[in-house]
């Protein structure tokens, strides 16, 4: 029997950043099918996510995209979204829309080139200033199409100059996370293509640096919990931007693709104690409750590793596009997705494991293991929900709420939101 109690109020500490460019219309190369009531501004798509906050109980934050969100003035918009009950959460930069990025942004060999995109990034920290955000995401579209086009060792000097500048502005409390990609836009060199390339930058720089996976931003076939593993062993974790993908980065609903990866990913998380700061790594059965909290305190080496990780904060945002499917219900469907993987990976009896792993029981440690990804956690979350004042079935009763029609009749003229816009 497990100790269900402290599942639950896990649960309720793990929160769930929403991006709110997944509010706007977005589409692929080929096309955008815009759907009606879609946010015009950010103040709108603030009120769409406070939706999925409202539904949840664990989505307090949206983090913004700079252009896309860019008002007037982030006070207010931080005010208007605090009206609404949620926060704005990290500050994205974009330096990859603009001509002058054809041959990259801080990496470009145009020095006038590096120079605006680094006044946008400082730009960003600014903003996060205004909006009292924590975290500037920063994903770099630089990289190369063909072999000889430019020096990969200067581009990478390029790069660390431009971060070592933006990284000396940071203020107390804010950090800097960078993202890698393996490929796209860029077909040959990719600046930041992997962890090892991020994390030898953050190394560089010092602790306010962190990684973020993103978990479309592999090749097929990479044991992305490996590499998460080894990024809270490093305290080098800063994210997670978390979506599906089937081939490329297809930026799918979070556990649409792979549920089982997003446990595997999650078991790592929980294991390190980083699931919200201060995470006991003691979850264990009933009546071995105090034995747990011992374990969890004690400190085994994960669970030092853990209170690193851990008092860091790590911060776990969608990163997603609803190109065909109505936003506001899919980005509550991945939250509970993500909670589905989180209460599983809680799930787990660490100390059947341990045991098992340290005896070289090999079915038996991954019996531990897939019992409690096979185990249906939907009854505990609509719990959970029931105890948080909820309804337990966020999806159907924010349909019933009438919010879809409301924004359609209301939003009628302006410019829908779009990705780019
Ligand atoms: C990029 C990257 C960034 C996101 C943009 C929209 O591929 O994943 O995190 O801000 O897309
Ligand atoms: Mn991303």
């Amino acid at each position: 029997m497990r100790d269900l109690t402290a599942v639950k109020d896990a649960l309720k500490k793990h929160q769930i950043e929403l991006p709110s460019w997944a509010f706007g219309n977005s589409g692929t190369r080929f096309k955008v099918f815009g759907q009606p009531g879609v946010p015009r501004d950010p103040y709108e798509k603030a009120g769409d996510a406070a939706q999925v906050h409202k539904y949840t109980g664990v989505a307090p934050t949206m983090a913004v995209h700079i252009p896309w969100d860019k008002v007037d003035d982030y006070a207010a918009l931080s005010a208007h979204a605090g009206a609404n009950g949620i926060r704005i959460g990290a500050v994205n930069s974009n330096v990859f829309q603009d001509d002058d990025y054809r041959l990259g942004s801080v990496c470009s060999p145009d020095p006038k080139v590096r120079e605006k995109a680094l006044a946008h990034l400082l730009e960003c920290v600014d903003i996060m200033d205004a909006t009292g955000s924590r975290d500037l995401k920063l994903w770099f579209a630089d990289g190369t199409n063909y072999p000889g086009q430019d020096d990969i060792v200067a581009r990478q000097d390029r790069m660390a100059e431009a971060l070592a500048a933006v990284y000396a502005r940071l203020g107390d409390g804010q950090r800097m996370l960078l993202e890698y990609k393996l490929f796209e836009p860029a077909f040959y060199t990719t600046d930041v293509p992997d962890w090892g390339t991020a994390l030898l930058h953050c190394q560089a720089l010092g602790d306010k640096a962190q990684v973020v996976v993103d978990t479309g931003h592999h090749a097929p076939g990479v044991n992305i919990e490996f590499i998460v593993a080894m990024l809270l062993k490093a305290g080098k974790l800063g994210g997670f931007d978390f979506n599906s993908r089937f081939y490329a980065d297809d930026d799918l609903m979070v556990g649409a693709a792979d549920p089982f990866q997003l446990f595997r990913i999650m078991h790592e998380v929980v294991k390190a104690g980083a699931l919200y700061p201060g995470q006991s790594t003691g979850i264990t059965a009933t009546g071995a409750g105090a034995q747990a909290s011992t374990a969890g305190s004690q400190a085994s080496t994960a669970g030092a590793q853990a209170s690193t990780a851990g008092a860091q904060g790590i911060a776990f945002m969608l990163d997603q596009c609803h190109n065909i499917e109505p936003k506001i219900p899919a980005q509550i469907r991945s939250v509970m997705n993500v909670q589905e993987a989180v209460a599983k990976a809680l799930l787990v009896d660490a100390e059947a494991l341990r045991e098992a792993q340290l005896d070289g029981d090999v079915l038996g440690a991954n019996a531990v293991l897939m019992d409690a990804y096979n185990t249906d956690v939907r009854p505990l979350l609509a719990e959970l929900r029931e105890e948080m004042g909820l309804d337990p079935e966020p999806v159907k009763a924010y349909l019933a709420s009438g919010y879809a029609d409301k924004i359609v009749t209301q939003r009628v003229g302006g410019t829908a939101a779009s990705w780019g816009a």
